[in-house]
């Protein structure tokens, strides 16, 4: 029509929003709703969830770091073995405030290695970069943008040093278990025997102290999940109405899942990119699921994918491990 110029995102972002769009309109129209939790994270996520990490109930981010902080020498005799040099891979390193006490202990140690900090943001990864170049000037960094799977095929096919792999945070309890097996196995087949991975874990424990993890009582969770809805507004044109949501947190002791879930609190519909969705009244939007386990699933989870555990390393509470398996 007329000659006003549209300027359109640049490819590899426009790919992203299809697949948003796709993704969202597919767990919207499923019989079971649902919304992926990798898309929590914008920019107002990210805000939200560095609130979640500062919050008193939220014992994740302060027992792992305990772990870095107090059991350094542990982490790092553990990776370090027959001095032979190494890639240190972190998945979604992200600020990495907690691998940053690793690395300077293994500069002052003098070992040989490289740091590779994967992450799907460049922006966050060029911060890193520069807190991490006047922090540890010592430190040789070479980041790599992109998907954890992809850039570690690009890592392990750059050279054949040992690989020593971080998937910290608990990040891997965002994966049902079924779906964590299949991750921890493919993360297998991108490594040689004697390479490592060290995972961090949240332990089950008294089920109170997790739900109130999630259920905070300034709702800063709530607003954490009902932003994936104002992404949806904002990013693919929708309209819904974040207060005809409501929040709702749930955790089974049984199954150590602690789920998340957005309850409709009207029958409405909403418009979606061309697509009318219908919620009843207190239907279900499934959120997210961060899987608590026990120690023996985490051992099992190992030998399933592959992995031989060496080590578990605990906080003072025994409330979250990284556990170090051998490819
Ligand atoms: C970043 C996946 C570890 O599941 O504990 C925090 C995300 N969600 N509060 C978690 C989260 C709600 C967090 N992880």
């Amino acid at each position: 029509t007329g000659a006003t110029t549209v300027l359109k995102p640049f490819p590899q972002e426009s790919i992203k929003l299809d697949q948003f769009r796709t993704d969202v309109i597919e767990g919207l129209t499923a019989k079971r709703k649902k919304l992926l939790s990798k898309y929590f994270y914008d920019h107002r996520g990210d805000q939200l969830f560095q609130q979640i990490m500062a919050m008193p109930e939220y014992y994740l981010t302060k027992c792992e770091l305990d772990i870095f902080q107090n059991r350094t020498a542990d982490l790092a005799s553990a990776i370090c073995f027959r001095e032979s040099p190494f890639d240190l891979i972190e998945l979604g390193a992200g600020d990495a405030v907690k691998s940053s006490f690793l690395l300077k202990f293994l500069l002052d140690q003098e070992a040989d290695f490289t740091y590779r900090p994967i992450d799907i943001s460049g922006n966050i990864l060029s911060e890193l970069g520069e807190r991490l170049a006047m922090q540890l000037p010592a430190l040789k960094i070479d980041s790599l943008q992109g998907e954890y799977f992809e850039m570690l095929r690009q890592a392990t096919g750059s050279n054949n040093r040992r690989k020593v792999v971080l998937f910290l945070g608990g990040n891997i309890g965002n994966m049902e278990i079924g779906e964590a097996g299949l991750f921890c196995r493919e993360l297998r087949s991108h490594l040689n025997a004697g390479d490592m991975a060290l995972i961090g874990f949240d332990l089950k424990k008294n089920p109170q102290q997790i739900l109130d993890a999630y259920n905070d009582r300034a709702g800063i969770t709530a607003a954490f999940n009902l932003n994936l809805l104002s992404r949806i507004n904002r990013e693919l044109g929708a309209n819904m109405d974040t207060d005809n949501f409501s929040h709702y947190q749930n955790y089974d002791p049984e199954t150590g899942a602690c789920r998340s879930y957005l309850v409709s609190l009207v029958r409405q519909q909403v418009d979606i990119a061309g697509n009318r969705i219908v919620f009843e009244e207190n239907e279900l939007i499934d959120m997210e699921v961060s899987q608590k386990f026990s120690r023996q699933q985490i051992g099992e989870l190992a030998i399933r994918s592959g992995f031989m555990q060496l080590r578990e390393i605990s906080d003072s509470k025994n409330w979250f491990i990284d556990a170090l398996w051998m490819a």
